[in-house]
């Protein structure tokens, strides 16, 4: 087998985190012998043990252990975190080869592991499936690049291009624009982001609960964005006193046991000054839900990473318009029953 192969099942460990280990990385690693997969690990929970390590002591047998290969689709780690260094476990249990996808960003490794390991006389092979790596783990990798969390725009639109009835026509209800297997999915997606966004009309006119009750998974920090307003203290976002809600006006700074208000300038750089703050909390994903103004307020800065939409079949005739994507790369596009999911990355900010 090649080393590509043995890379995509660590990438398949690494993905058993999402959701889970944010703002770290998602990684996996397997032990290799003789061409067998002998041990495998990957990182749980975030603070929790290392990839490398929980291979590393999965596998008792500790003859097998040093004449296995070990991959690992980040760089092994050289720092002391929460965690002690796992270059410190690979040299004890002197491993003779490390086969890596991708080097690790993070200011305190970035580099210095593959170098450590090299020290000790191990080998190291870098850059397996380098792109699928790094695409694995592009909420870390800008993270660490740009110091914003990885924009998510998602949104679901009639056939004939409209995001929800006129405020008027709102006893209507179209607002349940996509099919429940596709409102299922964007729960999924949820719950592997760290946080949700939408406008203050979205909040008072929708009452939504932003969460990821559809599916068994965390909750991502609630954010609202837009001009202060006294808010009841039933609305659903503040219900769940587990998920943080954040709201980001231009009046007052507060907090309570209900929500953080945060005061940003009335400016050209009200979006930045926001996501420059989710980066302080080390907040790495943000999925933005509506409703248009506050989406194409991130389409026209160009501050976007990806876009999910969603086109039902059936047409409304009237509403407020879908944002417009002027560009994009399309990485996905399926059929959900009735719907059809169209996903694209802004190639501005990803290469
Ligand atoms: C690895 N293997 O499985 C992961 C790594 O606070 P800590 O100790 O958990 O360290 C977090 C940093 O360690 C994170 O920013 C990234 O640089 C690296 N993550 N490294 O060798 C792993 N999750
Ligand atoms: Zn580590």
């Amino acid at each position: 087998m090649s080393h590509e192969f043995y890379m995509q099942r660590c990438f398949q460990l690494a993905s058993f985190g999402e959701g889970l280990v944010a703002p770290n990385p998602l990684v996996g690693a397997v032990l290799v012998h003789k061409g067998e997969i002998v041990s495998e690990g990957f990182h749980h929970q975030f603070g929790g043990p290392h990839a490398e390590v929980a291979a590393l002591q999965n596998m008792h047998d500790t003859e097998l252990l040093k004449k296995s290969v070990l991959y690992v689709n980040l760089e092994p780690c050289s720092h002391f975190g929460k965690t002690p260094p796992c270059t410190d476990l690979i040299i004890e249990k002197q491993i003779g080869l490390v086969v890596i996808s991708n080097q690790d960003p993070f200011p305190q490794v970035n580099g210095s592991g593959i170098q450590k390991l090299k020290a000790a006389g191990i080998e190291v092979i870098t850059g397996i499936l380098d792109q699928e790596g790094k695409f694995l783990n592009r909420r870390f990798f800008n993270f660490h690049k740009v110091r914003k969390p990885w924009i998510i725009l998602k949104w679901a639109q009639t056939n004939d291009g409209f995001i929800a009835p006129l405020p008027e026509n709102k006893h209507e209800r179209v607002a349940l624009i996509s099919n429940s297997e596709s409102r299922t999915l964007v729960h999924h997606w949820r719950s592997q982001e760290s946080a949700i966004l939408i406008g203050m009309n979205t909040l008072v006119s929708d009452n939504p609960f932003l969460n990821s009750r559809m599916v068994n998974g965390k909750n991502p920090v609630k954010i609202v964005l837009g001009n202060h307003r006294q808010l009841p203290a039933d609305l659903n976002i503040f219900q769940d006193k587990n998920t943080p809600v954040l709201i980001y006006n231009f009046s007052v700074t507060e907090k309570n046991e209900n929500a953080e208000w945060i005061k940003l300038e009335k400016n050209d750089q009200v979006l930045e000054n926001l996501l420059h703050d989710l980066y302080n909390r080390g907040l790495n994903s943000l999925i933005v839900e509506g409703g248009t103004i506050t989406l194409s307020s991130f389409i026209n800065t160009g501050l976007w990473n990806e876009a999910r939409v969603f086109t039902a079949s059936h047409k409304s005739g009237s509403g407020i318009k879908a944002p417009d994507l002027p560009h994009g790369k399309e990485i996905r596009n399926q059929v959900i029953d009735t719907d059809r999911l169209t996903c694209l990355i802004n190639p501005e900010n990803y290469n």
